[in-house]
């Protein structure tokens, strides 16, 4: 799939090790799909993530879901799987391996690179077939426990006076200061718990909608 920024607007990123159980990451999952997500990473990861058949299996699952609601499906930092599921982009982390032969193997594939720090940046500028670069995190988040500090709207702010990428903002982003994100002109937002963690998942979503 070719890379449109407009995907980046309403990004959101589950696996199941963020929720109760399956059946209630695909409930969530549906929820989002029906109720205007514009794209969403799979990201099992940290503890409780599942690994090798069974992340297979959900893979497979949340393909054929995105697919039926037509929105671009990254994968997070597993290229095999993501050319086996035919995935639309993968997302890396800074310490998940070498970029330049990461975005090689990704051929076909759009990707996207995670970037907290000015150094971050310079580490990654210039490297071709970087499609975006997810941005944070922003405010403190309970989501990521290897998470960097947070660098704030200022920090946002500076990354994407520098860059000539795509921007999608993520961390911490909340009801509570999501429009100052939106406002400074970057083209989305990410979130995990915004949406995982709602009393009501359909209502959060459409909120969502309704403030970007
Ligand atoms: C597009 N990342 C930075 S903060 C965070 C994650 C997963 C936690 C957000 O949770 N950019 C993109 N994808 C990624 N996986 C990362 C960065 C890494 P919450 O919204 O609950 O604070």
């Amino acid at each position: 799939m070719t890379f449109n920024p407009i995907i980046l607007r309403r990004y959101f990123v589950l696996g199941t090790q963020n929720v109760e159980n399956e059946s209630q990451f695909f409930d969530i999952l549906t929820t989002a799909l029906k109720y205007g997500i514009t794209a969403f990473q799979y990201r099992e990861k940290g503890d409780g993530a599942l690994k090798g058949a069974e992340k297979y299996r959900v893979a497979e699952r949340v393909r054929d879901l995105t697919r039926q609601y037509h929105v671009p499906l990254i994968i997070d930092d597993d290229i095999p799987l993501a050319h086996q599921i035919h995935a639309d982009g993968v997302h890396f982390g800074q310490k998940d391996g070498n970029i330049i032969e990461n975005v090689r193997a990704c051929n076909g594939m759009f990707v996207g690179v995670s970037v907290t720090t000015q150094a971050d940046f310079h580490r990654v500028q210039g490297v071709s077939g970087i499609d975006y670069i997810g941005v944070g995190p922003i405010f403190a988040t309970k989501t990521k426990a290897d998470a960097n500090p947070p660098i704030g709207l200022e920090g946002l702010r500076h990354i994407k006076s520098i860059s000539d990428w795509p921007i999608v903002a993520i961390g911490g982003i909340s009801n509570q200061n999501i429009d100052d994100i939106y406002a400074t002109g970057i083209n989305g937002v990410a979130v995990i718990s915004m949406i995982s963690a709602a009393d009501n998942v359909a209502d959060a979503v459409i909120n969502w909608q309704q403030n970007s």
